[in-house]
């Protein structure tokens, strides 16, 4: 069975206020979409429309049925003729795909992205951090980055980049969860150190872990906020089984709950929703009972002042 997916074409960006018009440009199909992005197509800074590749992780609940990734790219070219479209296969190798992901081109040199792999369904608990090279019209890889079996007892949904340990090579940063069918849920932030190039660039060792704190198994997000003390590079990170949205401020390896009574925390953006200049949290929850988007301000330290929820939308509880 195939399930329609839509492609909608957002005319205006609007949240907090700002009026919203989007316009539904066509659709194509794939079968059992889960996760979309869009990414630049190659290491070029030209904006163009025809720049940018769709990526689509795709996954089934049948445990003998294999995961897949497809791509289209130079989408911006395709708007017109999208019903006619067959995405590309990126990998059938991926336990479970779930978010794909920039790399920064400066990591590898070139232009790759990340897929995060793994969830709680029997069979495809399997987690991966990988990584495929897009930057010629024949993929590279599929490159695993965390090997160690233990590795694999974690399912990751999202891999970022940021140096961690000074040495001017950026490093994977992910959270991670586990879950058996009776027992608790645990979950962790942590980073996977680069290392030299003629390791890296083989792709034949695990990398290095490092665990920062628990109680962080879903999404997160990363940026550099200010306080009046100077600024911080600092991760925000959901709790889906704890219910946790945390803040850790990195140099300091001082971490704080913000919330930890909004439900199943699942997804997280730090970004300047209302426009005022100063960094917002955009916030999805989901569960059984209900979903909902949270948009919490920033306040000025950071550190030690309440979160204030600005706005919130109950939607249908998200599978
Ligand atoms: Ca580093
Ligand atoms: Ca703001």
């Amino acid at each position: 069975m195939h399930i329609v997916f839509p492609i909608l074409l957002f005319t205006v960006n609007c949240f907090l206020g700002y009026c919203i018009n989007s316009k539904l440009v066509g659709y194509f199909h794939v079968h059992s979409p889960g996760f979309v992005s869009v990414l630049r197509s190659n290491s070029s800074t030209d904006s163009s429309q025809n720049e940018y590749t769709i990526y689509i992780s795709s996954f089934s609940g049948n445990t003998f049925s294999a995961d897949h990734v497809y791509r289209l790219t130079n989408i911006g070219n395709k708007l017109n003729q999208l019903d006619q479209l067959k995405p590309e296969v990126v990998s059938s190798h991926i336990v479970w795909p779930n978010e794909i992901h920039d790399v920064p081109d400066h990591v590898f040199g070139k232009r790759m992205v990340s897929i995060a792999g793994g969830f709680l369904v029997p069979f495809k608990t399997k987690g991966t951090i990988s990584v495929i090279d897009v930057s010629s019209n024949t993929i590279g890889g599929l490159y695993e980055l965390a090997k160690d079996h233990l590795d694999h007892d974690w399912f990751y949904h999202r891999i970022l980049w940021t140096d961690m340990n000074g040495d001017g090579l950026d490093d994977a940063v992910t959270c991670r969860a586990k879950k058996s069918i009776i027992g608790a849920a645990h979950g962790e932030l942590l980073w996977f150190e680069n290392p030299s190039q003629v390791v890296r660039d083989k792709f034949e060792h695990p990398w290095d872990h490092f665990v920062i704190g628990d109680h962080s198994d879903t999404y997160f997000d990363m940026a550099t906020l200010t306080t009046p003390d100077g600024s911080y590079k600092c991760i925000v990170t959901t709790g889906f089984f704890s219910n946790q949205l945390n803040l850790v401020v990195i140099q300091e390896i001082h971490s704080r709950v913000i919330v930890g009574t909004h439900g199943h925390v699942f997804d997280v953006q730090i970004t300047d929703l209302n426009k005022d200049g100063n960094p917002d949290l955009l916030v999805t929850t989901n569960g059984i009972s209900g979903a909902a988007v949270y948009a919490f301000e920033v306040p000025h330290d950071f550190r030690y002042q309440n979160f204030f929820v600005e706005n919130t939308e109950t939607n249908t509880p998200v599978p």
